[in-house]
């Protein structure tokens, strides 16, 4: 034993880690390596892994020889992001080894939180969709469900956010430049992929793709452990490599250039998660990264599927393939070329299997952000699958004109090619894929997010699929991990919980519940409170660490942390600062002489990098703050934050600290929200509209316990359609009207009028996220939030409420019901 030898090992496991644990640090050292906090960060990785390892190796061994009756299919959840963030502290809470980690590094002279941080985040992913799926991984393994995630290996994930001068600048986050310690290499799984190149028919017949360029899938496997058992989920990435890697001939010949041209090419696919898609280019490589993660997933399905000793025939009833969202759509095409051209499956059997096996989440109604591709890019890249598109489009629209004759309306909008190229937006009149229609039509079933978003989904965007295929839709509203996102995000209150209500909430979060009854309990709202401002001391410690900005604890922390988007209407929040300190300036001693509620004001979130309107209000956030929180008439009665490089770690400090949640989207456009189900179960009340799981949030937790405002989505859709008019809003309300002035006049950028002028000339022409509509009762509403919080036994009780209401919003509830409805054997018969 060296010199991290402990007699606390008292379990075959702790044991096992500490042996692993002393073995990396002695490679370490052989080769001069200081056991310093990264080195300990990845020998503790290092050794975790290899206990997961062989939890996963008895996972897959368990599912390999389940019966065919067991009653559920081995989901394979297609995704191309993973928003995973920190993987030890997940890894060595679920191996209950957080202790013994603890006590070793403290014989070092180590503490583990500092050790934890050098841990960087897997920032596979942009937003919801890729966190949700992260969750996802978490409660496969804690249902014990036979499953793997798939998807890519980037090497940069969603860009680091810095700001300079007050505005965004991205820079690759190069995640894996000391390597991943988590990671698995799978050397021996390797599938091909090709691109371009034609199909040539053989004598028979018989239709075979030959592609001119063939990359190399290699498989990285990334374990997610279970808390309550020893099974694991895997997340399975592929990483392109060329089939040949040089060009030997042009080695030889000295035109190295040429010669790496293959590889470098199929590098392009691993570098970031979202390659810029103004350039043809750019998007076109999307598209190629699509087309990988989909066929090397597939053939990794059906090769297991085989090797189990299973025939082809059962591949639906006893897999299931999910799309998250349409980014993995070309499955169904891939899938039917494989069973088709690999496997010699007839068309009918193969669309049986298909349709069997496929299933489809929509995450957003943005119809700017329905995925569709030029014809003229499959035809160049994807020849076959394209052949396959259009025989699957024909024989749908031939068993549509004989359903609804006459209806030519209907085949030209649901058809799976957009023969004008209108559909969401001008692409100059070019022929389209549309894949969400391919998805829905491939799959058996399709589901929104959330109930209000699902309703939408098939009264709006999908209105026709769902009048074709009226079985088809259904909502399974999204939750999150308690694991992560209570258990480890916030021990201190979790410890408040398990004293009350005992620990099983975090296998069965519906225990919750139980704490309603104690929700006047002075004694828990006191243990509530002291937690929540021990939370707001850490995130205002890092606050004066990385901005040098003082803000009281005494202050209510009021928090809206997401991508920035105008439809998500952080520039509503802004409206809101600037209202309430142009109040404080001119009645310090509050309107009614009680003072303020003194407020911090938290954002956090990234834009997109070319999204004009996102940057500029990350720039305003930033000009208000300078002039707000500087000056001497204000004090601590306002300060407003922008805490950049947004992440799940710094997610997973901001969110215990949060006195208030603002999910103010325009009703009818945010479909779920996930980050508002985190802060209520930690505590946070909501401000909100009635939109996405607001909703049943609100109806879980009682109407009454959150701060809802605003118009609904009938009354957004009627205003709409009688013709808004923004300005009619703002010659109503004196207080908006000092608002907009002081952005159009320059007042927080030193006077320069036309910094903002796109931005508020959007406001007074079109608004169309409804801001002017909203901001009156939006600010009326923080009043009241503002007179809960002056009365600490009313805010406290309203708080226990909360996180009692948010039982139901488990990531393990939504994927039992996933199984119920979508990938059970019995779904299929429904
Ligand atoms: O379903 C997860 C998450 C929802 O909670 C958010 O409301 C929604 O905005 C987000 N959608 C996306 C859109 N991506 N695409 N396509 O991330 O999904």
């Amino acid at each position: 034993r060296g010199a991290m030898n402990s007699e606390s090992a008292s379990t075959p496991l702790q044991a096992a880690f500490e042996a692993a644990l002393q073995r990396e640090l002695q490679q370490r050292a052989l080769v001069g390596a200081a056991p310093g906090r990264d080195e300990l960060m990845r020998a503790a990785a290092a050794a975790s892994r290899e206990l997961l390892a062989r939890r996963w190796a008895q996972t897959q061994a368990a599912d390999a020889r389940r019966g065919d009756d067991a009653g559920c299919r081995r989901v394979h959840y297609l995704s191309m992001e993973f928003l995973m963030g920190r993987a030890l502290s997940n890894a060595l809470a679920a191996l209950r080894l957080d202790g013994v980690l603890q006590a070793q590094l403290q014989a070092q002279g180590q503490d583990l939180s500092g050790v934890l941080e050098r841990e960087p985040d897997a920032a596979l992913g942009n937003g919801g969709l890729g966190r949700l799926a992260a969750c996802f991984l978490d409660s496969f393994a804690e249902l014990g469900l036979p499953s793997f995630g798939y998807g890519l290996r980037y090497q940069y994930g969603m860009f680091a956010q810095g700001i300079q001068d007050g505005r965004q600048v991205e820079s690759p986050d190069d995640w894996l430049r000391l390597g991943n310690p988590w990671e698995l290499p799978r050397p021996e799984l390797r599938y091909r992929v090709g691109f371009g190149g034609r199909v040539v028919v053989d004598a028979t017949g018989s239709r075979q793709w030959v592609p001119a360029e063939v990359l190399v899938a290699q498989a990285y496997d990334f374990i997610v452990p279970a808390h309550h058992s020893e099974r694991v989920s895997t997340l399975r990435q592929w990483h392109a490599q060329a089939a040949e890697t040089i060009d030997f001939q042009a080695f030889c010949r000295g035109d190295y250039s040429h010669a790496a041209s293959r590889q470098v090419a199929a590098d392009a696919l691993n570098w970031v998660l979202y390659p810029d898609d103004s350039t043809e280019a750019g998007r076109e490589l999307r598209l190629k990264q699509e087309a990988f993660l989909v066929s090397a997933s597939l053939q990794d399905l059906i090769e297991r599927h085989l090797r189990e000793g299973r025939p082809l025939q059962t591949l639906g009833t006893l897999n299931a393939i999910h799309l998250n969202d349409t980014h993995p759509a070309l499955a169904p095409a891939e899938l039917m070329r494989l069973l088709l051209d690999e496997h010699g499956l007839p068309w009918d059997e193969a669309w049986t299997l298909t349709r069997q096996a496929v299933s489809y989440t929509n995450h957003t109604l943005m119809p700017e952000a329905l995925e569709t591709w030029p014809v003229r890019m499959f035809e160049a890249l994807l020849p076959r699958h394209l052949e396959i598109i259009y025989e699957i489009n024909h024989r749908f629209l031939q068993e549509l004109r004989q359903r609804f004759p006459g209806d030519d309306g209907l085949t030209a909008r649901v058809s799976l090619i957009d023969e004008g190229g209108t559909n969401g937006g001008n692409y100059g009149g070019e022929r389209r894929v549309r894949m969400a229609a391919l998805s829905i039509v491939a799959s058996h079933r399709v589901n929104g997010v959330a109930a209000l978003h699902s309703d939408l989904m098939v009264q709006t965007i999908f209105a026709d699929y769902a009048r074709i295929f009226p079985d088809r839709f259904h909502n399974v509203t999204n939750g999150v991990t308690p694991r992560r996102w209570l258990q480890q995000a916030n021990p201190a209150l979790s410890a408040v919980i398990d004293g009350q209500i005992g620990t099983a909430w975090r296998q069965d979060l519906s225990q919750l519940q139980q704490l309603s009854a104690h929700a006047k309990d002075a004694g828990l709202i006191a243990s509530f409170r002291t937690v929540k401002r021990a939370n707001k001391q850490r995130l205002a410690d890092r606050i004066r660490r990385e901005l040098g900005l003082t803000v009281s604890v005494d202050s209510l922390f009021d928090v809206q942390i997401k991508r920035i988007h105008e439809y998500k209407r952080q520039l509503l929040n802004l409206l809101h600062v600037i209202a309430r300190y142009q109040a404080i300036v001119a009645n310090p001693d509050g309107v009614d002489g009680r003072g303020w509620v003194p407020r911090t004001v938290v954002i956090a979130g990234k834009a997109a990098s070319a999204y004009h309107m996102a940057k500029l209000i990350i720039q305003l956030a930033h000009d208000i703050g300078r002039v707000v929180n500087s000056d001497p008439r204000v004090g601590d009665r306002l300060k407003l934050v922008f805490l950049p490089n947004y992440g799940v770690s710094l997610a997973e400090t901001i969110i215990p600290a949060a006195d208030l949640s603002e999910q103010i989207s325009t009703a009818g456009t945010e479909a779920s929200g996930t980050g508002n189900m985190k802060f209520a179960l930690n505590g946070a009340l909501t401000i909100g509209t009635w939109d996405g799981a607001n909703i049943e949030m609100a109806e879980h937790m009682g109407v009454d316990q959150m701060f809802v405002f605003g118009l609904r989505t009938e009354a957004v859709a009627g205003l709409k359609s009688l013709g808004y008019d923004p300005r009619l809003y703002v010659e109503q309300n004196r207080q908006l009207q000092a608002v907009i002035r002081a952005i159009a006049d320059g007042d927080f950028c030193g006077g320069d009028t036309a910094r903002y002028k796109p931005l508020v000339d959007k406001l007074l022409g079109a608004d169309p996220y409804l801001l002017m509509a909203d901001f009156t009762d939006y600010v009326a509403t923080q009043l009241k939030v503002d007179a809960v919080y002056r009365d600490p036994q009313a805010w406290g009780e309203q708080t226990v409420r909360n996180v009692a209401g948010m039982g139901w919003f488990s990531s393990d509830r939504t994927i039992a019901e996933y199984v119920e409805r979508v990938w059970s054997p019995a779904s299929l018969k429904a």
